[in-house]
C-alpha cells in the first residue's frame, strides 16, 4: 500500500488547513515549486522547526521542488508574536544568524536557499507604499489573528507591516521561480493568505498555502521546550545525548503521533510499532525508535549510538567505556564536587553531602551501596587518588541504584 501525497500528509496529521481544495490534486500530481520560510531570530533552528522542514522533505519525495527562504529582511522587522513586541535585533546579528541557518539548512536538508534581503533591500519607501501598500486594506490587516491579539497591548507600525513583506516574498517567488505554494506551521496562516491575496490582486493568478498544526505535548505546550530551553538542531548547542534524553522520556499517549509527524517510517510499520507499544509501553519501543530516527537523521547513526552508550552507562553504573567527550556530555547538567587528592572516601562522602555523617558514610560503604566508576567499594579505608579518575580528574560515585555524584580529584 502506498498512499498519495495528500492522503499521507493527512494520515500523519500534518494538515491543519489548505487554501483551496484544488490543491489536493496538485499535491498528488507532483511538480509544484513551493517554499518554506524561516526568520533569523537565532543562528540555529530547533526541534519545533524540524517538523515543518520535514513536511518540505516529504513534499520533495513526492516530486515537488522545495525552496527555503531565510528572512534576512523580515528578520530585521519581526513577525508579531501574539503577546508582545519583539526586541529589534541588530543588522550584524541578523547577518550572523542568516549564515547559521543557511548552512544548517543546506547541510541537514539539502535545500536550495534564498534570502529575502536580496529583493527587499532596494525597494524604496515610496515604491513600497505605492506598489504593495496599496493592495492592503487596513481593515483586512486588522482582522488577522496576530494583529487582533495585539489590540490590547499595542503593535508598532513596523511589526504591523510584517505581513506585507512576507506577501511580497510570495509574489516575488511566484514571479521569478513559478513558486505556487507556501508551506508552514499554522501560526503562519495569516501571512500566507496575505501573499495569496496579493498574487491574486496583482497578477490575477492563484497561489496556494498549506499549514500544519504545531506539534505539542498533551497539555498543549510546544514540543521540544524544556524549562524555557529549546532543543537545538545544532549539535554544539544540544548534544545528541541531551536530545536522546528528551525523546526517550516522551509521554506514551503522544508517542505514536510523534512517530507519524517526525519520522519517515512507513505507515504500515508505524501501525506495527503502535501495536507493540500498546502491548508493552514500559519497554519504550516507540520512544527508542523515535530517538533513533530523529538523532540519526540530524547527526548520523554514530552520534545516536554514542548517545545510547551514555544512557546505558547510567543504567549499569559503568562509565569506563565512555570517551572524555561522552563523560562531559553525560554529566552536563550535574554539579561537580571538588575533592582533594588523598581524601578518604568516608570524608569525601560527607564533604559532598552524599552521606549526612561519617557514621552514615561508613554504613553506606559497609552495606555495599557505594560504587566508584561502576565498581562496588566496601573498603572503609579507601583513599581517593588520581588513579580513581576516569579521565585524569573525574570520577563517578554512585549511591544505591541511581543516585550519581560527580567528583573532581
Ligand atoms: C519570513 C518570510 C517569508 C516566509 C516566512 C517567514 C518566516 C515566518 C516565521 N516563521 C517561524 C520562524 O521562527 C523563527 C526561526 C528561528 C530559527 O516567523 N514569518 O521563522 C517558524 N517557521 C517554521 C514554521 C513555524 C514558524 O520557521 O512555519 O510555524 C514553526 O514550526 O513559527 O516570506
Amino acid at each position: 500500500m502506498s498512499m498519495k501525497c495528500y492522503d499521507e500528509l493527512m494520515w500523519r496529521g500534518l494538515i491543519q488547513d489548505i487554501s483551496s481544495p484544488e490543491l489536493i490534486d496538485k499535491l498528488n500530481e507532483g511538480g509544484l515549486t513551493f517554499y518554506i520560510g524561516t526568520d533569523p531570530t537565532a543562528d540555529s533552528m530547533h526541534i519545533g522547526h524540524y517538523s515543518s522542514f520535514l513536511i518540505a522533505r516529504r513534499l520533495a519525495r513526492f516530486g515537488h521542488h522545495p525552496l527555503l527562504l531565510v528572512g534576512g529582511a523580515t528578520g530585521l522587522i519581526g513577525d508579531p508574536k501574539p503577546d508582545a513586541e519583539r526586541p529589534m535585533i541588530t543588522y550584524e546579528e541578523v547577518a550572523h544568524n542568516v549564515e547559521g541557518l543557511k548552512s544548517q539548512a543546506e547541510k541537514l536538508f539539502g535545500f536550495e536557499v534564498v534570502n529575502n534581503y536580496d529583493w527587499t533591500k532596494d525597494i524604496n519607501v515610496l515604491a513600497f507604499l505605492r506598489d504593495y501598500g496599496k493592495y492592503f486594506n487596513v481593515n483586512y490587516m486588522l482582522a488577522k489573528d496576530k494583529v487582533k491579539s495585539r489590540m490590547e497591548t499595542g503593535i508598532t507600525y513596523t511589526e504591523f507591516s510584517y505581513m506585507i513583506l512576507q506577501a511580497l516574498d510570495f509574489l516575488h517567488l511566484y514571479e521569478t521561480r513559478n513558486c505556487t505554494l507556501q508551506v508552514a506551521g499554522s501560526d503562519q496562516w495569516g501571512n500566507i493568505t496575505s501573499g495569496i491575496e496579493l498574487i491574486r490582486k496583482k497578477l490575477d493568478k492563484t497561489a496556494y498555502g498549506l499549514v500544519a498544526p504545531l506539534v505539542t505535548d498533551s497539555t498543549g505546550k510546544k514540543f521540544g521546550k524544556t524549562e524555557g530551553n529549546a532543543l537545538w538542531l545544532d549539535i554544539n548547542k544540544t548534544s545528541a545525548y541531551q536530545m536522546y534524553q528528551y525523546l526517550i522520556n516522551l509521554e506514551d499517549s503522544m508517542i505514536i503521533e510523534y512517530l507519524k509527524k517526525l519520522t519517515f517510517i512507513e505507515p504500515e510499520e508505524i501501525m506495527e510499532i503502535e501495536k507493540q507499544h500498546n502491548e508493552a509501553p514500559h519497554l519504550r519501543i516507540a520512544q527508542k525508535r523515535l530517538a533513533k530516527e530523529i538523532i540519526s537523521d540530524l547527526h548520523g547513526e554514530e552520534e545516536f549510538n554514542k548517545a545510547v552508550q551514555i544512557s546505558e552507562a547510567f543504567f549499569s553504573g559503568n562509565f569506563k567505556s565512555l570517551s572524555p567527550a561522552q563523560l562531559k556530555d553525560a554529566f552536563y547538567d550535574m554539579p561537580v564536587n571538588p575533592v582533594e587528592e588523598g581524601t578518604s572516601l568516608i570524608d569525601a562522602l560527607v564533604n559532598t553531602k552524599i552521606a549526612s555523617s561519617k557514621r552514615e558514610a561508613r554504613e553506606f560503604v559497609k552495606n555495599g551501596s557505594i560504587s566508584i566508576n561502576g565498581e562496588r567499594n566496601q573498603d572503609l579505608e579507601k583513599v581517593l587518588t588520581k588513579a580513581d579518575t576516569l579521565d585524569g580528574e573525574t570520577a563517578v560515585i554512585r549511591k544505591g541504584k541511581k543516585n550519581y555524584f560527580i567528583i573532581k580529584i
